[in-house]
Parts: structure tokens; C-alpha cells; sequence
């Protein structure tokens, strides 16, 4: 019989050598930390987190975020020991583990369920993608936000539905990012005390010890921002961690940061407390001598010895069962006493949208002075938040400019003592903005980050993550182009269109007029699994007659043919988005006086208007139809896919300049004259 204490020993040195083992095979990858941090992750998952491995999106599980995602070979090791099962995408459970045995040996090959770095949407148990340092703690956050709001909004007396916790694990790299800074500070503010990070204190980085660069007093700055902080001067002592883990639980109204004093590389000989640990194999020799110290057998590989799955499954196996049946339970009987809320929660767990989402969506008449793009967004989200309970979300500081503040009665704001609230307040924290936007939308919630077009280059390391782990957050960009005007170039996007267009998954919509920014807003509430950043203008644009030219629901097609030549076989095709389209109209109004055939397509999405058929597309763009000119007040970067070589641009190849709008559409030649004028020359028509 093994004693608690061999088995707690044994089940810890099995993730270490599960990732020597896995590493030294790969020939790639980060064996050191895994060794370090191996007592952590097990006491973490063994003795202290509520997973049910059987169901691993069961919603009141705790959360397990790995930040510093070089370490993946823990997240591997302990998925697979715990036995988690795998889930698929329409979030049925299937019976096959997470990840194998075999997945561990083919540890960053091809199609392996253990690739390099945590991948959520890959891999079954991971709760967020990892890798980009910073991004793990910061999406953490969101969670912890997202947590406290589903507890506000759905738990009742006797009905404890969410009271579930946060765990982030992190390096030095993640404490050294900004935006893990951010993320914290806000996290200190709202009183986050279900949320937990765990330091990985081992004084390494890559290029060496961290008295390179990084010599500050982490502990003082968390107490600054409010956060509790605990320490465990020995990463080897389980009973210790415990402890800490404990006293988190019991702290209210702050969040708690663990810094756990490790040794990277620990039992390797030659490489422990050196950066040598950090990102290579460790090499045959090594790994004996390692296997050696831990007591363990020196040529085994990939050993999982007999009693370590059976004491994780009477652990977090255990706990985790009991938990969710109990849960179970209490959520059938809170279906019965409340029913509306319980279908919300089954809704939101599918990303499902409620009966009349779209109910009372505005309808904007034709009006030739208009409405700001930001303006139109104000209504429509506003209507929307107010249909989608669960829609929620906020700016960087920017809410009165970028008009995304809920205005309507009882909307409310998120802080701690109001966790119900649905304007959320990131303050100027442009990154973490969109991470916790992540972490929102991890947690199922709806939710939308706002700040200026130009500062998406602030949350793009975020705004990838999302697409990447395929979420459907929402980014609200307004001020889209020079249109700033007086602010200048600093404030006008410029590279900002083509840049996210380049993103895989990414939807980006540039709306044209406000019912197009309604129709964008439709489109996008129903993608369940892309994100989408909406462009829209802070001046006001032309609401189009749409007795007169098509119906703005064209948008939902990426780009539509919003105005032909009454007959006769088109010569011209105008092509705009958002604030260029109602000059491409004038444009067009224009060639119709002088006989000149041409038609406006407006195109709001590329990557919508990319996914239609081809038969589609060419009704759109026919492909006979050669003379083309697209107007965008932006990179010209890219347009010729549809303009062609025999086309024109019409955009921006320098930055913009301080100035009135007006001097500046002159100045770059955004003016009907000038589309009209190009392509008149295009048809030799001069
Ligand atoms: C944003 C970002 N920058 C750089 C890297 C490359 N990188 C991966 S791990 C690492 C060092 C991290 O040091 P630490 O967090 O202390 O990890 P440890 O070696 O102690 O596990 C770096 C620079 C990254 N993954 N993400
Ligand atoms: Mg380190």
C-alpha cells in the first residue's frame, strides 16, 4: 500500500516526467517550468478545484487559466491524468479522452491534442488560449468579472448557481507585460475575490536571471493595486500551497496573488535555477540524472505508474463528480422556481441568442444630413443590451465619444459593489479591454469593448487571441478614418482597415449609413464563433433613401449593389465602405447626368462579401466589368483584389493631417469630382 504522502509524490513527479519525457521526444519545447511548478498544478487540481473531468464545461467549474503557456506540458499532463474528456464544437460530451497517452508522445506534432501552447477550441480542459504572455492573467480577469455577474444576475436565495473561482497561473514574462499590469489594476479596483494568481517566482527568464531587467518589488505593486498577497517560499510544499489556496478562499473584496518561490529546471543537476531549464530538451544524460534524483526509473518513458490515475480520480475525480451532481440537482429545481432564468442560463451556455433579440431595432429614414456612425451604434446597442440580457460591455475611457454607455433605466455599471451592472469601465486600458472582453466571452457572456479606430492597435494582441480561439467578442471602433479631422494623424487610422482585414476569422464591417450599421449589428450578433470589429464614424454620414437604392440588408452579404443605372450595360462600378459611400452616390449621381452607366456597390465587409458564392460575387462584380474605383478613406493596401489591375483606389498612402474634415476630404481627394473625374478617365471619357 502507498502512503497519501508517496502517492501525492508520486502523481507530482509524474508530470515532471510526463514533460522531460514529452520534450526530449518533440526535441522541442519548455521542460522546466513544468518541473518547477508540478506540486502546484496537482495540489491546485487535486485537493482544491471543483473539475469534473467527466464534463469539462460543466458552468460552475472552477477555472484553470495556464498564462505563462510555454508550460503546457502541465496543462497536458494533468488533463490526461485526470482522465478529461473531450467535448466537441456543438459542445456534445464525447467519450474519448481530452488527451491521450499517445497525444503526450506526440507532444507539438501534427494534430496532436497536445500542441505547443494551450489552444482553447483544440483541446478539451483548456479554459482560454495561451502563449503571448500576459494574455492568460488579463483574460482571467474578464472571468472573474464574468463570474461575479452571472452570481449577481442569476443566483437567488437557495439557488447558488455560480460561485465558482479563478485560478491564473503566471511567470515573471506575464508579470513583466503591460497589459497583465492593466488587467490587475482593474481586477484591485472591482474587488475581484474570486480571482487567484499563482507567481511563478523563479527569478529566470530566457535570457537569463530576471536581475536583468526585472528587479521591481512585485509583491508592493499588488498591494498597491489592492490585491492580497501570500507567499509560499517553497514550491515543493504541497501542504503550504494548500494552505495559501485556502486562504484565498476565504479572502473577500480582493483579489489574491500567490508568489510561489520555485526553482525552474528543479532535480535537474546541471540546469536547475538556470535559463538553460527554460526552453530547450534537456538531452538523454540529463534526464537520467533528473529521473535519478526523483527516485524514479531512469530509462522509463512516458511512465504513468500504477495508483497515480486512480488518486487523481479519487481527488478532483471525486470532488468534481459530486460537485456537478449536486449542482445538477440544484439547477432542475431552479428551473422549476425559475424558468426564464434557467432557459437564459441553457441559452448562453450555446450561444444561443433569446426569443426577439432583434425586436424594436431602429429603422432610420432617409435623411441627407444624417446620422454619425457612433450615433446609429448608441441605438441600436442599446436596444440590443436591453433584448440580450446577457450583452454587456464597455469602453476604454472613451463612452461618451464612442456612444457606448447603456443609457436606458436599470442598465447599471459593473463595480464591486454592483456586479449586476452592464456598462463595464476598463478605464484607459485598451489591451486588457479586449482580453477581459476574451474572458467575458469565455465565460459565455455577450460582450463588447470600445475605444478609438486608431487605438485597436492597443488591443490588437487581444483582438488576435479572439479570432484565434474563434470567440464571438465584439470590438467597437469609432473615429474611423481622417474624418477625426482636427485631431490629426496621431488620431487618424490609416493602416487600421487593411491590418485587421488580415486577420483569419476576424469579421470586419465599415458601415455606410445608419441602417447599415443596424444590419452590421444583426450580422454580427448571430456569429457564434467568430469575433467582429465594427468601424464606424464619429461624423455624421448621409442616411440613404433606401426607396431609392437597395435595402441596407445587403450588408449581411459583405457588399451589395446599392445603386445601378436605370438601363443599359454598365461601363463603371463605384466601390466604398462606410463613410466613402455616400460620396461614391454622389459620384454616381453625377456620371448618371452625364449618360455615364455606373454602378455603387457598397462593400462594408471583405471577409462577409469573401464567403459568398461565386456566382454571387460575380453578380456583384461581373467580372466583364472592368473599370472599377474603390474609395476608402484608408490603406489602399489590398483593394486591387476587386478593383483589379485595370482599376483605381482612391485612399490613403501617407498618414492624415490636424485639420476641419472638409479641408482634409479636399486635401486627399476624398470628393465626388475626383471618383467622378477617375472614372471618367478609366472610360477615356475626359
Ligand atoms: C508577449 C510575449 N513575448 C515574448 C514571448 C517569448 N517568451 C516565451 S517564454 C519567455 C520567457 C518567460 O519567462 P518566464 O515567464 O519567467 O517563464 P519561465 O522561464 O520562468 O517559465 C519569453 C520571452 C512570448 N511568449 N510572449
Ligand atoms: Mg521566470
Amino acid at each position: 500500500m502507498k502512503s497519501a504522502a508517496d502517492l501525492d509524490r508520486l502523481s507530482v513527479d509524474t508530470i515532471r516526467t510526463l514533460s522531460i519525457d514529452a520534450v526530449q521526444q518533440a526535441k522541442s519545447g519548455h521542460p522546466g517550468t513544468p518541473m518547477a511548478l508540478a506540486p502546484l498544478v496537482y495540489t491546485l487540481w487535486n485537493r482544491v478545484m471543483r473539475f469534473d473531468p467527466e464534463d469539462p464545461i460543466w458552468p460552475n467549474r472552477d477555472r484553470f487559466v495556464l498564462s505563462n503557456g510555454h508550460a503546457s506540458m502541465l496543462l497536458w499532463s494533468v488533463l490526461h491524468l485526470t482522465g478529461t474528456r473531450a467535448v466537441n464544437a456543438d459542445y456534445e460530451r464525447l467519450g474519448q479522452p481530452s488527451v491521450s497517452l499517445d497525444d503526450i508522445r506526440r507532444f507539438r506534432q501534427i494534430g496532436s491534442k497536445a500542441p505547443g501552447h494551450p489552444e482553447y477550441h483544440w483541446v478539451s480542459g483548456v479554459e482560454t488560449t495561451t502563449g503571448p504572455l500576459g494574455q492568460g492573467v488579463a483574460a482571467s480577469v474578464g472571468m472573474a468579472i464574468a463570474r461575479k455577474w452571472l452570481a449577481e444576475r442569476y443566483n437567488r436565495p437557495d439557488f447558488v448557481i455560480f460561485d465558482y473561482d479563478i485560478y491564473a497561473v503566471c511567470g515573471d514574462g506575464c508579470l513583466m507585460e503591460g497589459v497583465a499590469a492593466e488587467a490587475a489594476s482593474l481586477a484591485g479596483h472591482l474587488g475581484l475575490d474570486n480571482l487567484c494568481w499563482v507567481y511563478d517566482n523563479n527569478h529566470i527568464t530566457i535570457e537569463g536571471p530576471t536581475s536583468l531587467a526585472f528587479t521591481e518589488d512585485v509583491a508592493t505593486r499588488f498591494l498597491a493595486y489592492g490585491w492580497n498577497v501570500l507567499r509560499v517560499g517553497d514550491a515543493n510544499d504541497i501542504d503550504r500551497i494548500e494552505q495559501a489556496l485556502d486562504v484565498f478562499r476565504k479572502t473577500k473584496s480582493r483579489p489574491s496573488l500567490i508568489i510561489l518561490d520555485s526553482h525552474i529546471g528543479y532535480g535537474s543537476p546541471h540546469k536547475q535555477d538556470t535559463a538553460a531549464a527554460h526552453g530547450e530538451p534537456l538531452g538523454d544524460e540529463e534526464v537520467r540524472l533528473a529521473k535519478r534524483g526523483y527516485g524514479w526509473p531512469e530509462e522509463a518513458r512516458f511512465l504513468v505508474p500504477d495508483g497515480v490515475r486512480e488518486h487523481f480520480a479519487a481527488g478532483v475525480g471525486a470532488r468534481g463528480a459530486a460537485a456537478r451532481r449536486e449542482w445538477t440537482a440544484l439547477f432542475a429545481s431552479y428551473r422549476s422556481a425559475h424558468p426564464e432564468l434557467a432557459s437564459e442560463i441553457d441559452q448562453m451556455q450555446r450561444r444561443e441568442l433569446p426569443a426577439g433579440w432583434d425586436r424594436d431595432l431602429p429603422v432610420f429614414p432617409a435623411d441627407a444630413a444624417g446620422i454619425a456612425g457612433r450615433d446609429a451604434s448608441s441605438k441600436v446597442l442599446n436596444v440590443l443590451a436591453r433584448n440580450i440580457p446577457w450583452l454587456l460591455g464597455g469602453s476604454a475611457d472613451l463612452g461618451p465619444s464612442n456612444k457606448t454607455t447603456l443609457t436606458y433605466e436599470g442598465a447599471g455599471s459593473f463595480q464591486a459593489g454592483t456586479p449586476g451592472g452592464k456598462n463595464l469601465h476598463f478605464g484607459i486600458r485598451e489591451h486588457a479591454m479586449a482580453a477581459i472582453v476574451n474572458g467575458l466571452s469565455l465565460s459565455k457572456l455577450r460582450a463588447f469593448g470600445a475605444t478609438f479606430f486608431i487605438f485597436s492597435d492597443y488591443a490588437r494582441p487581444a483582438i488576435r487571441l479572439s479570432a484565434l480561439m474563434e470567440l464571438p467578442a465584439i470590438f467597437v471602433f469609432t473615429h474611423d478614418a481622417v474624418g477625426d479631422g482636427e485631431d490629426g494623424p496621431t488620431h487618424q487610422p490609416v493602416e487600421h482597415l487593411t491590418s485587421l482585414r488580415a486577420m483569419p476569422g476576424l469579421v470586419t464591417l465599415r458601415p455606410g449609413d445608419a441602417n447599415e450599421v443596424v444590419e452590421a449589428y444583426r450580422y454580427v450578433m448571430q456569429l457564434r464563433h467568430q469575433p467582429a470589429a465594427l468601424v464606424l464614424s464619429r461624423q455624421a454620414l448621409p442616411t440613404l433613401d433606401r426607396r431609392r437604392y437597395a435595402p441596407a440588408a445587403g450588408v449581411a452579404r459583405g457588399a451589395y449593389v446599392l445603386a445601378d443605372p436605370p438601363s443599359g450595360n454598365l461601363e463603371v462600378i463605384l466601390i466604398a465602405s462606410g463613410s466613402e459611400l455616400s460620396l461614391a452616390v454622389q459620384a454616381h449621381e453625377k456620371l448618371l447626368a452625364e449618360s455615364i452607366r455606373s454602378r455603387v456597390v457598397s462593400m462594408p465587409s471583405w471577409e462577409i462579401f469573401d464567403h459568398q458564392t461565386q456566382e454571387y460575387r460575380d453578380s456583384v462584380l461581373p467580372p466583364e466589368v472592368k473599370a472599377r474605383v474603390a474609395v476608402e478613406q484608408a490603406s489602399t493596401l489590398g483593394w486591387e483584389r476587386y478593383v483589379g489591375s485595370g482599376g483605381r483606389v482612391i485612399g490613403m498612402t501617407t498618414f492624415g493631417a490636424s485639420a476641419p474634415l472638409k479641408e482634409l476630404q479636399k486635401k486627399f481627394g476624398f470628393e465626388p469630382d475626383r471618383v467622378a473625374a477617375t472614372a471618367r478617365e478609366l472610360l477615356g471619357k475626359r
